[in-house]
């Protein structure tokens, strides 16, 4: 039976592209593999947090996985800092990698830009993200393509572990989603969709209210010639809100240029924000009938326990290969 693993951060309210590039995959794989996902909270602490918002976000996006359909009876569901193994062998990894290939990471180059010191953890966050997907013996890390690095070096290190110990670790896969596997910000079409953009209109959170969706879509950058066609090269903006189109209306992007053939980009956005609510007001209503439920800490828990299980299996095949004493 093949694995699937991956995460999210507790780092804000989850937005469309963190939904349409890992979230919606998540719910595919279930139906086709084994699926292990965790809430990676200990990732979101390499920048600073408010300790009171953690714990709340947290469990937000535990939440919001059961909302957008992930099933307990079919994936692991848990949060990463109740196994206590990814800090364990995201240690052991970090004594096998090098500040070289650390120092190559995009996302590290980005986050730590300006900043007079980083946080040491923003540096070995890639070996924390590693260890979470060799834990569990994943072949696929359904993620959006802002972390395909992460998923090149996590596959160069554990074949590199594999060289040296013998067979350990199974080489994962990135696996992108074929439409939307990086959504735009909607003020800017040139950068990433992301959590912690300052301007909010910048981006559409699953649990925004349908005002802030229209606002936001509304606002929303394209070009002045009007024209309804995807071309991301040359019209970013427009392409970006076509993505957006498909992934929740179902209709192929081609349908959608014929559709709209003559229309003015007005008349797109308009629907579009139809199509975003519409689609919203589902995940939002299980939302607020899960998020304060008991049953949310009862499937964390079961998670929790199947998971260690997994991940104990695997530490102690690492160590027993490291030679570190077992009795
Ligand atoms: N814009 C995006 N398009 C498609 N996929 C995306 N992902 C993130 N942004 C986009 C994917 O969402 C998953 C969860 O991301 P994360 O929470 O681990 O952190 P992130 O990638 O750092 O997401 P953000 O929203 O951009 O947060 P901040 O602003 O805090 O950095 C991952 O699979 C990611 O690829």
């Amino acid at each position: 039976m093949k694995r699937a693993f991956s995460g999210v951060q507790p780092t804000g309210n989850i937005h469309i592209g963190n939904y349409i590039g890992a979230l919606k995959q998540f719910v595919e794989l279930q139906n086709e593999m084994e699926t292990v996902y965790c809430i990676v909270d200990l990732h979101s602490i390499t920048v600073p947090q408010d300790p009171k918002e953690l714990k709340e976000h947290t469990l937000d996006v535990a939440a919001l996985y059961l909302s957008v359909g992930l099933d307990p009876e079919k994936s692991i569901i848990f949060i990463q800092s109740t196994v206590p193994a990814h800090t364990e062998l995201s240690w052991i990894l970090t004594c096998h990698s090098y500040t070289g290939e650390l120092s190559r990471m995009t996302q590290f180059k980005d986050k730590s830009r300006e900043k007079e010191s980083a946080p040491a953890g923003l540096f070995t966050y890639p070996l924390l993200m590693a260890a979470d997907i060799l834990l569990y013996d994943a072949q696929f890390v359904p993620v959006g393509n802002d972390q395909k690095q992460h998923i090149e070096l996590t596959r160069d290190i554990a074949e590199r572990f594999n060289n040296k110990y013998g067979e350990t670790f199974v080489v994962p896969q990135y696996k992108g989603t074929k439409v939307g596997a990086r959504i735009m910000a909607l003020d800017n079409p040139t950068n990433k969709m992301s959590k912690s953009a300052e301007n909010e209109y910048s981006r559409i959170s699953l649990l925004d209210s349908p005002i802030k969706v229209k606002k936001s879509i509304m606002k929303a950058t394209t070009d002045s010639d009007n024209e309804i066609k995807f071309d991301e090269e040359n019209k970013p903006g427009i392409s970006n809100l076509l993505t957006i189109y498909s992934v929740f209306s179902g209709m192929e992007v081609g349908d959608i240029e014929k559709k709209y053939k003559g229309c003015g980009y007005g008349q797109l956005k308009k629907d579009l924000v139809e199509v975003v609510n519409d689609s919203l007001v589902d995940i939002q209503k299980k939302y607020n009938e899960i998020r304060k439920s008991e049953e949310l800490i009862k499937i964390l828990k079961e998670g929790r326990e199947k998971a260690q299980t997994i991940s104990q299996k695997t530490m102690e095949r690492v160590k027993s290969k490291l030679g570190l004493v077992r009795f």
